[in-house]
């Protein structure tokens, strides 16, 4: 490979991600139930700019104009989560008829324009009813899920090849249960912990239950990973960045992979009670996965906490950042390389396994000029630097067969509302959603059909 040509496997899929409710709307039609990003969006002061994602992109109703759009960028995946309470109200008992329908619609199109549906089971949309019941810290709710992923299944177990169970877990633990700021909005510590092992428990018996399908499919985890940088060449820095790396980037795959915990993050002594881990547990956990998405933005800087951070004996205080100069709009850092880095390290962790890159993107917030068009060059440059980072993590070895752009569409930023917009495609939600291909859409088919990046 020369300097400035960098080129990807043969059969590599290109294509782009989103999250049912980020995209979808018809947040009460058709029987939907309510989910916790319901209640937390609709409850105000949560959401920076007042939203929330009752309407979204209007994904429900506008799937075909957003199929048509992957398609004439020339993409071969598409990686949609399924929303829990729209096809399950309550989290509990029958099936919404009309809500698998959707899917099942949606399934076919794709199907239909050459491209592979990618579904995730749970992108963040706990049923409402749920979380009254204790959420993710109440181990119940490991069965609730695999429950319905046995409703999942049997809709449309004959047609899906390749599974994913949940989106970045340890975001929606930490943030949703320890940091507050994204649904359920709770502060405590000792409930996320509680929630990381629910959710661990939940990924093992989902894993059985998605491996029985008709299709015979693959089945795999999707964490959000990123290189853990000591704040400073201290023995106590280094090793703090340790316990973070372990904590943040292999929590969910080491229970699955070894039907263990990482060493050294929480006191051995502590675990079971910390956790909640009963008898069994170990076997419950195990998933023997058929590969992992890894979804990649920034780094960390992290630093030793003795005072402590609430969770015993972690004593991490971290920072997402990466001390870089440039950032993207929402002040993530920029920082291509540590795409390379934390590919390496996570390969090197979890063996042969096949890789997807279930989403990488940045958010900038370009609008459309007076002949309509979104040059959003920076957003150009950033997924080009990441791209040749990618290229040479693969040329090296990593074996990663597929890259999801964050995202297809502009579309409802969790905690920052409408105020952040990662999309390739440029949403103009109060002119009837009409959807507008930035310059980034069209160069990302460029980089499609050469399957090479310069
Ligand atoms: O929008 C989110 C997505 O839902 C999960 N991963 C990160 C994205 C950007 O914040």
């Amino acid at each position: 490979m020369s300097a400035g040509d960098f080129r990807f496997p043969k059969d590599f899929l290109w294509g782009s991600a989103t999250a049912a409710y980020q995209v979808e709307g018809a947040w009460n039609v058709d029987g939907r139930g309510e989910s916790i990003w319901d209640r937390f969006a609709h409850t105000p002061g949560k959401i920076k700019d007042g939203s929330n994602g009752d309407v979204a992109c209007d994904s429900y109703h506008r799937y075909r104009e957003d199929i048509a759009l992957m398609k004439r960028l020339g993409m071969k995946t598409y990686r949609f989560s399924i929303s829990w309470p729209r096809v399950q109200p309550t989290g509990k008992g029958a099936a919404n008829a009309k809500g698998l329908d959707y899917y099942r619609r949606v399934t076919d199109a794709l199907l239909e324009a050459g491209i592979r549906p990618f579904p995730t089971l749970y992108h963040w949309d706990l049923p409402q009813p749920l979380e009254d019941a204790g959420g993710w810290p109440n181990r119940d709710t490991a069965q609730r899920l695999a429950d319905y992923a046995s409703i999942v299944a049997d809709a449309l177990g004959d047609r899906i090849g390749q599974w994913s169970i949940f989106n970045e877990p340890k975001t929606f633990t930490h943030v949703g249960y320890w940091q507050g700021t994204h649904a359920p909005g709770r502060s405590d510590p000792l409930a996320m912990l509680r929630a990381t092992h629910t959710v661990n428990l939940a990924q093992g018996m989902a894993f059985r239950v998605l491996k029985a399908a008709k299709a015979k499919p693959q089945v795999g985890a999707v964490v959000d990973v990123a290189p853990m940088n000591p704040a400073t060449s201290s023995v106590a820095d280094m090793a703090a960045a340790q316990r973070w790396h372990r904590f943040l980037n292999h929590w969910f795959l080491d229970p699955a992979l070894k039907g263990r915990y990482p060493d050294d993050v929480l006191p051995p002594s502590r675990m079971d009670e910390l956790l909640g881990i009963q008898a069994g547990d170990a076997n419950t956990m195990r998933a023997a996965l058929d590969f992992v998405g890894l979804n990649y933005y920034s780094p960390w800087i992290v630093r030793d906490a003795p005072e402590g951070n609430g969770i015993p004996g972690l004593n991490t205080k971290a920072e997402w950042a990466a001390g870089a100069d440039e950032k993207t709009d929402n002040g993530w850092d920029i920082y291509p390389r540590g795409f390379y880095e934390i590919l390496k390290d996570m390969s090197a962790h979890i063996g042969p396994l096949p890789i997807e890159i279930t989403e990488n993107g940045a958010a900038y917030n370009m609008v459309p000029d007076k002949e309509g068009h979104v040059h959003d060059r920076k957003r150009i440059a950033w997924l080009q630097a990441h791209l040749r980072e990618l290229s040479r993590a693969i040329s090296d070895g990593v074996p990663v067969r597929a890259y999801h752009c964050w995202s297809l569409l502009d579309n409802f930023e969790w905690g920052e509302g409408f105020s952040q917009r990662f999309g390739l495609v440029y949403v103009d939600f109060p002119n009837r959603q009409k959807r507008t291909i930035k310059d980034s859409g069209e160069w990302y088919a460029t980089v499609i059909a050469a399957n090479r990046v310069v």
